[in-house]
């Protein structure tokens, strides 16, 4: 996939699991679709999270749902996951396996990293990442072990710093401080529950669209 295509899928970047949603987290990631989300992270982690077969089976229906909707369809850390699945792509932080090690089993998929300074946004661009989280901008509930708030600075100082990959800011952010995010630099934002915690999931997303267009 090319730079440009791969910087369009992530101006609004969905992710979630079944923690997540009040509601059937297949209606909800079909809601978030009509409201124009552009790509899809299945991220089953934290208190209560499907384990096994179980959290296969929601990925298999997740992903049916993306490939019928033709969006990018994104396994966070679990790459036996992914490659069972025959995900688009992986997305891993600092903590899961080390993105060069992933992008050996993964063959040609998408790879994502998270990363809060300079040094592994570095990192990332040597280990051969596609794109880049970057967070937490503002604070979030959606991440017990969250590192410390950095807010847009931080997006700005990657891009002054020659971090050209494409990027997504991630933590926090809602409608109301979207476009600050893409402003400071972001190719798009990365949202948990501004979406999957709403009570109108598409007008969720449908608002927030309008601000990364
Ligand atoms: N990663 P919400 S913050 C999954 O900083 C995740 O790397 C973060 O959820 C990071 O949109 C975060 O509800 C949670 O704030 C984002």
């Amino acid at each position: 996939m090319k730079q440009q295509e791969l910087e369009e899928y992530l101006s609004l970047y969905f992710i979630m699991g079944s923690v997540n949603c009040s509601q059937d987290p297949v209606e909800v990631l079909k809601q978030a679709i009509d409201g124009g989300i552009t790509l899809f992270q299945y991220r089953e982690k934290g208190e209560g999270a499907l384990q096994g077969n179980e959290k296969y089976r929601l990925g298999e229906k997740l992903k049916k749902v993306c490939l019928n909707a033709g969006i990018p369809f994104i396994i966070n850390d679990d790459v036996n996951l992914g490659i069972a699945l025959d995900a688009d792509g992986i997305h891993v932080g600092q903590d899961d396996e080390a993105a060069h090690t992933v992008q050996q089993k993964m063959g040609n998929k998408i790879l994502g990293v998270s990363t809060h300074t300079i040094a592994e946004a570095r990192k990332a661009v040597f280990d051969g990442a596609d794109y880049i989280g970057v967070g937490p901008i503002f604070p979030t509930r959606s991440k017990d072990d969250a590192n410390k708030v950095q807010g847009i600075q931080i997006l700005q100082q990657f891009r002054e710093q020659q971090i050209t990959l494409p990027m997504v800011g991630i933590g926090g952010i809602t409608a109301a401080n979207a476009k600050q995010v893409i402003d400071a630099g972001a190719n798009g934002v990365s949202v948990i529950s501004a979406i999957a915690g709403a009570d109108n999931v598409k007008q969720a997303a449908l608002q927030l669209k309008s601000k990364v267009l």
